[in-house]
């Protein structure tokens, strides 16, 4: 197959410890996600070395260690794999991020020569040309910059030069977007990162804009440039669950406009084998009547039947205790279930008073006493009983009278 497309990857913080939760709960499955995150260079390598697979070109936007200093085997293995992907023709190019700087005396980076083409210029210029028809139609031209720690501003704005009138450019950057409306305020604050304006760019005439450090997968269409942070493919946490997918820049059709400057498109691709294991999001609503173990048996009845899943479960609803998100937690470790309960945006009630609430002239009041009669009279399940009376305060809106929890 002819090389044509290009990988864009960024932000896979190799090394990076796993949730530590995960590892108190899970170790095993713990063990499975770091090897799987600190591998996938490895796997990318075997995956570009298939002679069916487009890519031509590998753009590192930073980050892609943890660390400016990794343990070496970390090292060691990015090298030999990178060498790899170069030995079969591909290029490549990194730029280094905030994570794995490249201004540390001991960075990865300098330690030895780095494979490929390393980022090391302050002012964003050309780093790599690539004439027409040997990956795009066009002639192709990579711009890039490289953050350095006290000789750069944190923040400091790029401006990129002019991309020349016979040729597609591609901007490669690890970078906040400055543009109004494009991220979260406090992300695009001072960090040890450029800014860019994407309106700046497309203006200049990029097609691409390669970006790196926000690990949220987002693909934005300016004038007729593109952009895009691909995001960790397979996250370290429930907080960063990864996209679990790859992003590959293609030509669709030369000269055809599509939504790219030149007919460019970012497409979402997972290769099989790549990526050994992943997050799954759940979610959850809880009443006040359910038990732990009822939630347990509800999520259970939704897994797949794989064994390559790491559940990530959101509780939501009404809780009575407050160590329902434990319980239940203990009980998924006790079945075997990889499911971490992530994140609880539950309410807790307040003990109620039945007797109090019995006293009352209202349809509540009348209520919990037929409620009490039935009790005394059925003798049904109490935790029948109970959920029943958590049912009907439900539908009287009585939960909304409790508090949020502290
Ligand atoms: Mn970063």
């Amino acid at each position: 197959m002819k090389r044509n497309a290009i990988l864009h990857l960024a932000d896979l913080h190799l090394g990076a410890p796993v949730f530590s939760g995960l590892r108190n709960a899970f170790p095993d499955i713990a063990e499975r996600l770091q090897t799987a995150r600190d591998r996938l260079l490895g796997r990318l390598a075997d995956w570009i070395l298939d002679p069916d697979c487009p890519v031509g070109l590998l753009l590192l936007a930073g980050d892609l260690f943890d660390h400016h200093a990794p343990r070496p085997e970390l090292e060691d293995q990015a090298i030999q794999d990178l060498s790899r992907i170069i030995a079969a023709g591909v290029k490549v190019v990194t730029v280094p991020g905030n994570h794995d700087e490249l201004a540390y005396p001991n960075s990865v980076y300098r330690r030895r020569s780095w494979p490929g083409v390393l980022v090391q210029n302050r002012e964003p210029r050309p780093i790599l040309e690539l004439e027409a028809g040997s990956l795009f139609t066009q002639k192709l031209v990579i711009v890039s910059a490289s953050f350095h720690r006290g000789l750069n501003q944190p923040g400091e704005v790029l401006d990129p030069p002019e991309v020349p009138a016979d040729a597609m450019g591609i901007l490669l950057l690890h970078a906040t977007v400055a543009d109004d409306g494009f991220l979260p305020e406090f992300l695009a604050e001072a960090e040890s990162v450029f800014r860019t304006f994407l309106r700046t760019n497309a203006a200049r005439g990029y097609s691409y804009t390669a970006l790196g450090h926000i690990h949220r997968r987002s693909t934005w269409t300016v004038n007729r440039m593109l952009a895009c942070y691909p995001g960790p493919p397979l996250g370290t946490s429930p907080s960063e669950l990864g996209s679990g997918s790859f992003v590959l820049l293609r030509q669709t059709n030369a000269g055809r406009f599509t939504s790219g400057q030149a007919g460019l498109m970012v497409e979402s691709i997972t290769p099989p084998g790549l990526l050994p294991c992943r997050w799954l999001p759940l979610e959850e609503n809880v009443t006040p009547g359910d038990r732990p173990a009822e939630i347990v048996e509800r999520i259970k009845a939704r897994l797949p039947s794989d064994n390559d899943y790491i559940g990530a479960l959101t509780l939501t609803g009404t809780v009575k205790s407050r160590t329902f998100a434990e319980d239940c937690q203990a009980l998924f470790i006790q079945a075997g279930l990889p499911i971490i309960v992530a994140e609880t945006r539950t309410r807790q009630l307040p003990p109620l008073d039945l007797d109090l609430l019995a006293k009352e002239t209202s349809l509540v009041g009348e209520w919990i006493r037929l409620w009490q009669q039935w009790q005394e009279q059925e003798q049904p399940d109490p935790a029948f009983a109970e959920q029943v009376l958590w049912e009907a305060l439900a539908c009287f809106g009585q939960p909304d009278k409790s508090e949020e929890p502290s």
